[in-house]
């Protein structure tokens, strides 16, 4: 599958900071400093039956961040997404809409690669579809069942959670915390015959009406778990640097797909840190396909909304805390929009070293952006207020800008 296209990265004068970020597994903010030159992110992608709405769009900025932190300390930043172009939600979404579901797999996943160009973005090097995934899917899954760490049950496959020692340090929850949120986020805890109720689907023999593939499992299709970790495993290879998603993802998802991971390479960890965005709420719930309460980036654009404007709102909040998005919130991104590009069109300005430090140490100190936004704030008022004589100034704020916050002015 293609990605879409890059965008320019200005240089900047110096180096930025060494990021700390906040890592569930760890359940505090530590440093992430890659062991070689090149950092390793994965960052899990859309399952694509509806078009990406603001809070899709506030997790994969924090993501983008990241990279820009690291791509600012002066690492290369190899980065994978996947596709969930099969699974439950999307075939459900198609025979609901009389759709093929390859067909509204391919349209959503089109617009998502629009909106991220929009967004500026920084694409992945490798962007990969589960379907796509299927033979490096089943050679995992076997060796799963050759090692006992995975069961069959009616020609489906489980992974049994009791098998790993580290089960339950990605998210640090309880047996009895983990039950119910096994259950609201596409677990089956309740099926009989299975070893333990939190035990995982890795593979689902083919149902009829339901899309499979002839494989050496049978006839079937993936897990959703497995599915990530057969793409960060190809491309990344184990204790990769970052493992990111929004925070419904941490259970069951990236404990699963740790724990996969480690019963397929006898190695551990799988991620040396797992990262995550808090979750981006509408009238009061959190916004979701399935409950329909959403803003699409698609349909801001459309209205004539500037992307840079809908980046700016998305920075405005910080990428872990929960936030409800509102019209107010956009008006307000659009108003900095415009005090931010009359600033850096002036001829010049109030020196901008000083910004340049303070934006790096910002997004270092665990992606504060709002503190970010704050200290350009501060500069383009001192700006209005008093002038200044650094005719470099101007572009060096928008180089900043542009390189560390993915917005251009
Ligand atoms: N395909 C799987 C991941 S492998 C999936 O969760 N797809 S998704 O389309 O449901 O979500 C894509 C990303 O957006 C995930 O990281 C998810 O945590 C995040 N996300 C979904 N809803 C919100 C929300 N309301 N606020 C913030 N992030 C969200
Ligand atoms: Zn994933």
């Amino acid at each position: 599958m293609h990605a879409w296209p890059a965008t320019d990265v200005p240089a900047l004068p110096g180096r930025g900071n060494p990021l700390r970020i906040h890592d569930t597994a760890a359940g505090r903010t530590r440093e992430v400093v890659p062991e070689g030159p090149t950092a390793r992110l994965y960052v899990c992608g859309i399952t694509p039956y509806d078009a990406t709405h603001l809070g899709h769009a506030a997790t994969y900025t924090a993501f983008d961040l990241v990279q820009r932190v690291w791509r600012d300390a002066g690492h290369d930043v190899l980065y994978v997404q996947n596709v969930t172009d099969v699974d439950d939600p999307l075939l459900v979404r198609a025979a609901e809409t009389g759709v093929d579901w390859t067909e509204l797999a391919e349209r959503e996943t089109a617009l998502f690669r629009e909106d991220m160009t929009a967004l500026r973005m920084l694409p992945p090097a490798h962007y990969v579809g589960a379907v796509e995934s299927i033979p490096w899917i089943v050679p995992l899954v076997q060796r799963m069942l050759d090692s006992g760490a995975a069961y069959e049950l009616d020609g489906d496959v489980y992974f049994s959670v009791e098998s790993d020692p580290h089960f339950g340090e990605v998210s640090r929850l309880t047996p009895e915390e983990m039950l119910p949120l096994f259950g609201e986020r596409g677990g089956d805890p309740d099926r009989p015959g299975k070893k333990h109720r939190l035990d995982p689907l890795l593979w689902m023999a083919a149902r009829p009406g339901e899309p499979s593939w002839e494989t050496e499992l049978g006839r079937g299709r993936p897990g959703w778990h497995i599915e990530c970790v057969a793409i960060a495993l190809r491309h990344l290879g184990m204790s990769f640097d970052v493992q990111g998603g929004g925070s419904d993802l941490a259970f069951p998802h990236h404990e699963m797909g740790a724990a996969h991971a480690d019963a397929v390479t006898g190695e551990h960890p799988y991620a040396r840190a797992y990262v995550h965005a808090g979750m981006v709420a509408l009238d009061g719930e959190k916004m979701s396909k399935s409950r329909g309460n959403l803003v699409f980036v698609s349909r801001l654009r459309a209205a004539g909304v500037d992307p840079a404007a809908i980046r700016l709102a998305l920075l405005a909040h910080h990428y872990r805390s929960d936030w409800e998005w509102t019209d107010a919130v956009l008006d307000e991104a659009v108003r900095r929009l415009g005090r931010w590009r009359a600033a850096v069109s002036r001829p010049d300005g109030p020196p901008a070293e000083r910004l340049l430090a303070e934006v790096r140490a910002a997004l270092a100190e665990d992606l504060d952006a709002p503190r970010a936004l704050a200290a350009v704030d501060r500069w383009a008022a001192l700006q209005e207020a008093e002038g200044g004589e650094d005719t470099g100034a101007p572009g060096l704020v928008s180089r900043t800008v542009d390189a560390l916050l993915g917005v251009a002015l």
